[in-house]
C-alpha cells in the first residue's frame, strides 16, 4: 500500500512531470536509479577496453581518429552518468568501489573479445545501436538528472553506430578475406547483442516498478524486437547473413519473427563467467591504483587553492 507521500510522487510521475534531485522521491526510486544508472555508467568505462584494444592498431590514420574519438566519447558518457548517480547522494568513490568489488554489474556485451578489426565495426552498429534502441526512450524518463544526460549521449550514440556501419560497408565491398572477417564478427556479435536488452520481459525482476515509474518506458523484449526489425535490413544491404535459422518476417505480425536466445549464456556472463570477465574487471582495478597519484594531486592542489582563498 502507497502512502500519501508515495501517492503524491506516483501522480506527479503520471502526469509526466520530472523528478528532479531536491524532490523528495521513495527509497526505492532512488535505489533503483542508482542501481540503473550506475550500472549504465560503468558499462560506457568498461566498454572501453574492447575497443580500446584496436586504437594502435586501426588500418588508417583516418579509421584511428574516428576511433579515439568514439572512445573518448564513452568516457565522457561515463562521467555524466557518474554525475547524475551523484545527484542521487552516492558519492563517486563508492560507486567506483561497487564496479571494483563485483557488487554492481555493468552490460554483459562488454565480456566479449575484440578479436579482429571488423569487431570494432559489429560493436558500433549492433552495441551502439541497441544502446541508441533502449536510450532514445530514456531521454523521456522520470528523472531529470538522467533524462537530460540521454539527450547529448543518445546523439553521440548515433555517430558510433554510423561509424561502426560505415567500417563494415568498407570491409564488406573490400576482399573475400575481407568480407569474411564482417560475417565472422556478426556470428559472434549478433546473439550477446540482443542479450544486452536483459532477460525476457517474464523474468525481468525489476520492469514492472521500473515502468510504472517511468524509469524505463519500453520493456526488454519490445526493445530487442525493435532492435531486430531495425537491424535485419542493414545486414542484408551488407549481404551479411544473420547466425538464426529462424528469423524471418512475419507478415501478420509486422515484425520478424526470430530463434531462442540461449539464457545460459547471459546468466553465465552475468555470474562472471564470460570469456573475459576478469580481463576487464583487472584492468579497471589496475586503472584506478595507477591514477592514485592523479587523484591525490588534483586534491592537494584543490586544498591549496581554497586555502589561498580564505587568506
Ligand atoms: N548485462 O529486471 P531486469 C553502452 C541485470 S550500452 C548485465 O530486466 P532492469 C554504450 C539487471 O541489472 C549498455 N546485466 O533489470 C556503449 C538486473 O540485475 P541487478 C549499458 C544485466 O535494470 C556502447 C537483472 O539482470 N546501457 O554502454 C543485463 O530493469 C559501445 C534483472 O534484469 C544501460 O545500462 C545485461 N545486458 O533492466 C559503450 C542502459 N540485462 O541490477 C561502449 C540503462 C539485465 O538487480 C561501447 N539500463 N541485467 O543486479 C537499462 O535500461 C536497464 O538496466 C536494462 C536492464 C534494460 C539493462
Amino acid at each position: 500500500e502507497m502512502d500519501a507521500d508515495e501517492q503524491a510522487f506516483q501522480a506527479r510521475i503520471d502526469d509526466g512531470q520530472k523528478i528532479e534531485a531536491q524532490d523528495w522521491m521513495p527509497e526505492g526510486y532512488r535505489r533503483t536509479l542508482v542501481r540503473q544508472i550506475s550500472q549504465h555508467a560503468h558499462s560506457e568505462i568498461v566498454g572501453m577496453l574492447p575497443e580500446g584494444n584496436w586504437i594502435t592498431r586501426a588500418p588508417s590514420l583516418k579509421r584511428k581518429a574516428i576511433l579515439l574519438a568514439k572512445v573518448q566519447d564513452e568516457a565522457g558518457h561515463g562521467l555524466y552518468l557518474y554525475s547524475a548517480a551523484e545527484t542521487l547522494g552516492v558519492s563517486r568513490e563508492q560507486l567506483v568501489d561497487d564496479l571494483h568489488t563485483g557488487r554492481a554489474k555493468y552490460s554483459s556485451i562488454f565480456n566479449y573479445p575484440t578479436l579482429t578489426w571488423a569487431d570494432i565495426g559489429a560493436i558500433g552498429w549492433l552495441v551502439d545501436g541497441a544502446a541508441i534502441m533502449n536510450q532514445i526512450p530514456l531521454c523521456r524518463c522520470s528523472y531529470g538528472p538522467y533524462s537530460r544526460a540521454m539527450v547529448r549521449v543518445c546523439k553521440e550514440e548515433s555517430f558510433h553506430q554510423r561509424q561502426g556501419y560505415d567500417l563494415l560497408l568498407a570491409l564488406c565491398r573490400g576482399s573475400e578475406e575481407q568480407k569474411a572477417m564482417a560475417q565472422d564478427a556478426l556470428e559472434r556479435w549478433w546473439w550477446p547483442a540482443l542479450m544486452m536488452f536483459g532477460p525476457p520481459d517474464a523474468d525481468s525482476v525489476h520492469s514492472a516498478q521500473s515502468q510504472a515509474w517511468k524509469i524505463k518506458l519500453l520493456s526488454n523484449d519490445e526493445l530487442r524486437q525493435k532492435f531486430v526489425d531495425q537491424t535485419v535490413p542493414q545486414a542484408e544491404y551488407l549481404g551479411l547473413r544473420v547466425p538464426d535459422a529462424d528469423l524471418r518476417w512475419n507478415t501478420e505480425r509486422g515484425h520478424y519473427d526470430f530463434g531462442a536466445i540461449d539464457w545460459s549464456e547471459f546468466h553465465a556472463v552475468l555470474k562472471g563467467n564470460g570469456p573475459c570477465n576478469r580481463e576487464r574487471l583487472q584492468a579497471r582495478r589496475e586503472a584506478w591504483a595507477e591514477g592514485e597519484w592523479v587523484r591525490a594531486a588534483a586534491l592537494a592542489y584543490a586544498d591549496k587553492h581554497a586555502a589561498a582563498e580564505r587568506h
